[in-house]
């Protein structure tokens, strides 16, 4: 059993965010799957504008059943009090991050999971607009 920690913005939630989810908690072996959801300022910081508030974002993780607990992500600098608070043993996030916090081996297993392919809250809102766009000719 394992707790494992994920991070991430998790906006207009797809099945690239449910994917990742389900094998981070897979890797738990029974444990537990703590979820760092980036706040609204932390996303600005991030240089990510999110189409959902974090309050939105975070009740639809919520809501899905391989997540145990959500807690806010603030700052790039909270993960390792994070994993030390939470008694962390493996960190897990999609390998567009691969390599990049590897520091936190120090304390707790690192793992960088293969993306879902060709989903993005960015295609997302793509989509969304050309709706939109649609809908304003059609008006
Ligand atoms: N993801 C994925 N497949 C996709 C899209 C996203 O596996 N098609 C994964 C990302 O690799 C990430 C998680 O889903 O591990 C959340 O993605 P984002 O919401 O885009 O998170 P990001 O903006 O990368 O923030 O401190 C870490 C950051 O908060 C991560």
């Amino acid at each position: 059993m394992k707790t494992v920690i994920t991070y991430g913005t998790f906006d207009l939630l797809h099945y690239g965010h449910i994917e990742i989810l389900r094998r981070a908690k897979e890797l738990s072996e029974g444990g537990k799957l703590i979820v760092g959801i980036s706040s609204d300022e932390f996303n600005a910081i991030k240089g990510k504008k999110s189409h959902m508030p974090y309050e939105k974002r975070k009740e639809l993780v919520e809501a899905i059943r391989y997540v145990d607990e959500v807690i806010p992500e603030e700052n790039w600098e909270q993960k390792r009090n994070d994993i030390t608070d939470h008694d962390v043993d493996l960190f897990v996030m999609g390998n567009d991050w691969e390599g990049k916090f590897d520091e936190l081996k120090e304390l707790c297993e690192v793992v960088y999971l293969e993306r879902t392919p060709s989903i993005s809250s960015t295609a997302i809102k793509k989509i969304i607009a050309e709706l939109e766009e649609v809908e304003h000719k059609t008006a």
